[in-house]
C-alpha cells in the first residue's frame, strides 16, 4: 500500500546487493534475524525483567527474554546479560549511571585516537555528567599503556574503559586489567566492533582477563539486529531491591540502571532478533566466519601496503583498517569516500591519531572486512577489492574509468548473494 516506503526499501536492498559494503561497523543479517525483527513482538510492552513486569500478557516475552539472556551469557562466558539496551550508546550510559555519581572520573580512549564518541567526547551529554580523562595511542599506533597507567594513578578513575571504533590492534587486556585493579576502578570493555570476533573465538575476551563489564552493539561483527547488550560478572539479585554499590553487585546495578534508570519499555522484537543472532553466533560456521573476517582484513591490509598506502599501526590485527589517505595519496578521507561511493564501494572517512585536518574532512579512510566476508568473499576477492579501491582513487578525475570500475564492482557482487537471500 505504501509505495513510497516500499520503493525506498527496494532501492536500499539493491544498493546493498550491488555494492561492496566495507564500513567495518556494518554487516548483513540473515533472513531469520530479519524475520524475528519484523515479528509481532513489536506490539508488546514489557517494562521490567522476566518474571518481574509491570504489564500483563508476558507469557511469551518472559520466555523470550530469558532465552536471549541465557544465550548471551553462554556465548561470552558472562555471569549476567542485560539484553534490553536499545543501542551501544545506551548500554554505555547505563553502565556509567550504574557505577558512577555525577562528577566521577572515567578513563577512556580519546576519540581522535580511535576511541568512541560515547567514551567522553566533549560534545556528549555523558561528558557533562562525568569527568572523562582520555588516553591516546603512540606513534606506532598502539595504546600508550604507560600513559594509561600514569593517568589512572593521577586521576583514580571509577571506571577504566577500553573500547574503540577505529583501532586495528588487539589491546593488552591483562596489562589494562592490572592498571585498573591497582587503582580500584571498575574494568569496562566496550567491544562493539569485535564482539562477533570474540564470540567466534577469533579475538580475546576481556571477561577472561578480569574485566567485570563488557558492552557491545549487536549489529557489527556479531551480525545481529541494531541494538545493545551489557555482559557482566558478579551476583544477580532482585532488580527491584536497591543493592549496595559493590563490584559484586554490578549485574543488578546494571539491570536497575537500564530499566528504570535510563530506558523505558524494551524492544521485544529486537530482543527476538538478538536471540536468533546469538543462536547463529554459537554455531561452528560462525567461528569460521570470524576467522575469515580476520584473514580477509589482513589480506586487504597487505595489499594496500604493497600499493604504497600508509596504514595507521602499519596493518591490522582485527577486522578494521585505517588508511592515512592524505599521506598516501594527497587527498582527504572525505574525497576518497565520495569517489568510492560513486563506484559502489562503501567506506567512511575517519580521523587518524593527531589528525591535522578537521573531522568533516579528516586524513583517514576506515574500512573493514565483516560485511564482505558475510557474503562469502575470501582472499582472492580481497585482492580484487584492494585493487578496485586503488583504481578508483587513482582515476578519481576520470569519469569513464570510474564507470568501468563500477561495472567491475557489480560483476563481483553479482557472484555473492546477500545472506538474507539464502
Ligand atoms: N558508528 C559506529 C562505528 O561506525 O564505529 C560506532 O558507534
Amino acid at each position: 500500500m505504501d509505495k513510497q516506503v516500499f520503493d525506498l526499501i527496494a532501492a536500499e536492498e539493491a544498493r546493498q546487493r550491488e555494492g561492496l559494503e566495507l564500513i567495518p561497523s556494518e554487516n548483513y543479517v540473515s533472513r531469520p534475524v530479519l524475520t524475528a525483527l519484523g515479528s509481532v513482538f513489536t506490539n508488546k510492552y514489557s517494562e521490567g525483567y522476566p518474571g518481574k513486569r509491570y504489564y500483563g500478557g508476558q507469557v511469551n516475552t518472559d520466555k523470550l527474554e530469558q532465552l536471549t539472556i541465557d544465550r548471551a551469557k553462554k556465548l561470552f562466558g558472562a555471569d549476567h546479560a542485560n539484553v534490553q539496551p536499545h543501542s551501544g550508546a545506551q548500554a554505555n550510559m547505563a553502565v556509567y549511571n550504574a557505577w558512577c555519581e555525577p562528577g566521577d572520573t572515567i578513563l577512556g580512549m580519546d576519540l581522535g585516537h580511535g576511541g568512541h564518541l560515547t567514551h567522553g567526547s566533549p560534545v556528549t551529554q555523558a561528558a557533562q555528567v562525568y569527568n572523562f580523562v582520555r588516553y591516546k595511542t603512540l606513534p606506532s599506533g598502539e595504546i600508550d599503556y604507560a600513559e594509561v597507567e600514569k593517568l589512572a594513578t593521577e586521576h583514580q578513575p571509577k571506571i577504566l574503559l577500553v573500547g574503540y571504533s577505529a583501532y586495528s590492534q588487539i589491546p593488552d587486556f591483562e596489562r589494562l586489567a592490572a592498571i585498573g585493579q591497582k587503582v580500584g576502578a571498575l574494568l569496562m570493555a566496550d567491544m562493539a566492533h569485535v564482539a562477533g570476533l570474540i564470540a567466534g573465538g577469533a579475538h580475546p575476551n576481556p571477561l577472561q582477563f578480569g574485566f567485570q563489564v563488557m558492552t557491545t552493539t549487536t549489529h557489527k561483527t556479531l551480525r545481529g539486529p541494531r541494538g545493545g547488550l551489557i555482559l557482566s560478572m558478579g551476583t544477580v539479585s532482585n532488580p527491584w531491591k536497591k543493592p549496595e554499590k559493590t563490584i559484586e553487585n554490578i549485574p543488578t546495578l546494571i539491570d536497575r540502571s537500564v530499566f528504570p534508570g535510563t530506558q523505558g519499555g524494551p524492544l521485544m522484537n529486537t530482543i527476538a532478533a538478538k536471540a536468533v543472532s546469538f543462536y547463529e553466533a554459537a554455531r561452528p560456521e560462525f567461528a569460521e566466519y570470524a576467522q575469515q573476517v580476520v584473514k580477509n582484513a589482513a589480506i586487504l591490509a597487505a595489499e594496500f601496503d604493497k600499493k604504497g598506502y600508509k596504514l595507521v599501526a602499519g596493518g591490522t590485527e582485527n577486522h578494521l583498517i585505517l588508511i592515512d589517505m592524505m599521506a598516501s595519496r594527497g587527498i582527504d578521507g572525505g574525497v576518497a569516500q565520495e569517489v568510492l561511493d560513486e563506484v559502489g564501494l562503501t567506506t567512511n572517512k575517519n580521523a587518524i591519531p593527531d589528525d591535522s585536518l578537521p573531522p568533516a574532512t579528516p586524513s583517514g579512510l576506515r574500512l573493514g572486512s565483516p560485511a564482505v566476508t558475510s557474503r562469502g568473499m575470501k582472499e582472492p576477492e580481497m585482492v580484487k577489492i584492494a585493487d578496485l579501491i586503488d583504481q578508483a582513487i587513482t582515476n578519481r578525475e576520470n569519469p569513464a574509468k570510474l564507470a568501468e570500475i563500477h561495472v567491475k564492482v557489480r560483476d563481483l557482487t553479482a557472484k555473492f548473494p546477500l545472506p538474507s537471500d539464502l
